[in-house]
């Protein structure tokens, strides 16, 4: 399964081209299935219908966690690296993980989940919450695990989309020299959904929350009471394994539902042959298990190839910003997969905090979630892999449920800012705005994928014809990811970011919908338009036009006002960093707002708004070209 030379690469590659069933048929073999599957494909992207290993029964659990029993009982599985450093961290064997996982399935089986139910997980970044993902995967429940940077309401729109019967929570959360409420917004947004009957809350912070009687169990008490085993339920390779909610260009999110089979096969490969993975290194992925990087990349690609991983339950910056560093040394960690806004952030924070450590340990550097600039790139490559570490520029989205183009560390030569290379199995293909495909090399288009893969997204929860129309129907035929691409001289591909209206603040997905909803929320809004523009550290910051005609109150509070909306109706993730004040937006004579000029004027490109003709009052333009933050 795992690729040794480039010449490895480019044969796996080609096979998987022309002959793809053959191809995944054999890599698939590498799993513990109950039945087999009786075809390895069944496709047409019209419907879109995505169906890998067909009839094929198994549990990802199994092969998660039974599978490497025999050998590596006693190996460790997690180290757990909490929030604040102590010489007592935790290694969790995967004995352990075994048994945690099972009583904890025993636990929700008690609940009265079954296969097929919902389950929400919105936990801190702890061990806990890899088992609550995996007691799901054990008795065929499907986990939806929600970032818990979400605020109330945002986990009321996400339970009731999904019915959520069970929500596993903890009481609060350790975040730098924070604590983080957990359990209280829970209660607040139970309120509001119904179908969730019970609750499990973990003691994490020992904070005294509220206990509805005969609706929430305390985790530790309940678990205890239950044997160490549970048999897996064996489930059909495309009954969904979770749901991961994330933005696209509307104001609500879509539920990303994947699938149980072609995920595992392609997350445990990516993971294998993006990060050349070796038995016994120590691998850390610093995502939260809220996003679709620690689904795959925490979760289930490391259990998967029976690895040891780091679970990292704090922040790059407490108790300062040598704290990655001190832990790789701390760990001994072989590979590092970080996203590049904390690169930049603690590039930021000068060298004297990587100074102290020795950094020997690494072997391999990983980067996710939105482009990396190439000084950001050189400062890591430089100061963190010491020039002796490949570092793997992985390209890959919610949808995609695993890595899609990226380097093969050591066996893929890399360049800086470039993904570099389709993973086999993989075949971008780059399209103009007609749909019409752009060949050769030294292009840039639209990107999109030509043929399926086992991991990638099969609908959008209860509504599979907004699965079709976002992904499948702008190109016939292809996926479109809605990102922008350049394909250079030697084919390598680098991604330049979105051409649709979601932004990346800090690698996270935000629609730029969503935030405007919620600024319009506001009672002396009338209107807004919300666009990304170029930040330092986050990439991408919100850059907010607002319409207040008429209001009683100062800007300054005004400004407090909206932020706090955002912060309740989204998360703090999502607070605009600029919000200017202006009388009126540019519009279409049809009344659509042009972003294209807000975007211009954000990123400060004053000279250049393009054509303004189509404006319906081209005087509002120089009206926010004067006031601009
Ligand atoms: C894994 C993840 C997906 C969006 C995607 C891109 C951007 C992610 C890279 C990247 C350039 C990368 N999933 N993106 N990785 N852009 N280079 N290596 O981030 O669903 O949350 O976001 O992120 O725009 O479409 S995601």
């Amino acid at each position: 399964m795992q690729l040794q030379t480039f010449e490895a690469y480019l044969e796996a590659y080609e096979l998987s081209t022309k002959n793809p069933e053959q191809f995944w048929h054999s890599i698939a073999e590498g799993f513990i299935w109950q039945q087999p599957w009786n075809k390895v494909l069944n496709w047409n992207f019209k419907d879109p219908t995505i169906q890998w290993f067909c009839n094929a029964r198994l549990n990802i659990t199994e092969n998660c966690i039974d599978r490497h029993l025999p050998q590596k009982a006693n190996t460790t599985a997690f180290i757990f690296e909490e929030n604040e450093s102590s010489n007592n961290h935790l290694h969790i064997s995967y004995q352990q993980l075994h048994d945690e996982v099972c009583r904890l399935a025993n636990v929700l089986k008690q609940l009265g989940v079954t296969k097929g139910n919902r389950v929400c997980i919105y936990m801190p970044m702890i061990p806990q919450a890899v088992y609550a993902m995996l007691a799901c995967a054990r008795i065929g429940a499907v986990h939806s695990v929600v970032f818990g940077g979400f605020s109330a309401q945002a986990l009321v729109d996400r339970i009731n989309d999904s019915q959520c019967k069970v929500v596993l929570t903890s009481d609060g959360a350790f975040r730098g020299n924070k604590k983080i409420p957990m359990k209280a917004t829970v209660d607040e947004a139970l309120q509001h959904c119904p179908s969730v009957t019970h609750t499990l809350v973990y003691n994490r912070t020992g904070d005294n929350v509220a206990k509805q009687e005969g609706r929430d169990f305390d985790w530790e008490t309940e678990t205890q009471k239950q044997p160490a085993s549970c048999a897996p339920v064996y489930i059909d390779s495309e009954d969904p394994l979770f749901i991961l909610y994330t933005s696209g260009s509307t104001g609500k999110p879509k539920g990303v539902v994947h699938s149980s089979g072609g995920y595992m096969v392609y997350t445990c490969y990516s993971f294998l042959n993006v990060f050349q993975y070796q038995a016994n290194q120590v691998y850390w992925c610093t995502a939260d298990v809220g996003w679709i990087t620690g689904h795959s990349y925490i979760t289930y690609g490391p259990l998967l190839a029976g690895a040891t991983s780091v679970i990292f339950e704090g922040i790059p910056t407490y108790p300062n910003a040598g704290r990655f560093w001190e832990v790789i040394d701390k760990h001994q960690v072989n590979i590092f997969y970080t996203a590049p806004t904390a690169i930049r952030a603690l590039e930021a924070a000068g060298l004297d905090f990587v100074k102290p450590y020795s950094l020997a340990s690494l072997k391999v550097l990983g980067s996710v979630g939105e482009p990396i600039n190439e000084e950001a790139w050189h400062w890591y490559d430089t100061n963190i892999g010491k020039n002796r570490c490949p570092i793997v520029d992985t390209w890959w989205q919610t949808e995609t449920g695993g890595i899609l183009i990226s380097p093969l560390a050591g066996l893929t030569k890399t360049k800086p800012g470039f993904a570099t290379l389709p993973l086999p199995g993989i075949q971008p293909v780059l399209v103009n705005d007609k749909g019409e495909e752009i060949e050769g090399n030294n292009v840039e288009g639209n990107l999109c994928i030509r043929f399926p893969w086992p991991s990638m997204i099969r609908t959008t929860f209860g509504d599979h014809e907004r699965c079709r129309h976002n992904y499948f129907a702008t190109y016939t035929n292809l996926y479109f990811t809605g990102d922008g691409c350049k394909r250079d001289e030697e084919g390598y591909y680098r991604i330049t970011g979105r051409v649709d209206d979601v932004m990346n603040i800090s690698g996270h997905r935000i629609g730029t919908a969503e935030v405007e909803s919620a600024i319009d929320e506001h009672e002396d809004v009338v209107e807004c338009a919300v666009v990304g523009y170029p930040h330092d550290i986050k990439g991408q910051g919100i850059y907010a036009y607002c319409i207040v005609p008429h209001t009683t109150k100062t800007e300054a509070e005004l400004r407090q006002e909206i932020l706090n909306s955002v912060t309740q109706l989204i998360g703090a993730i999502a607070k605009p960093d600029k919000i200017q004040f202006v009388k009126g937006l540019p519009k279409t004579r049809s009344g659509k707002i042009m972003r294209r000029i807000l975007r211009k004027i954000a990123e400060g490109e004053l000279s250049n708004l393009g054509d303004t003709s189509t404006l319906l009052d081209p005087t509002v333009i120089e009206e926010i070209v004067t006031g601009k933050l």
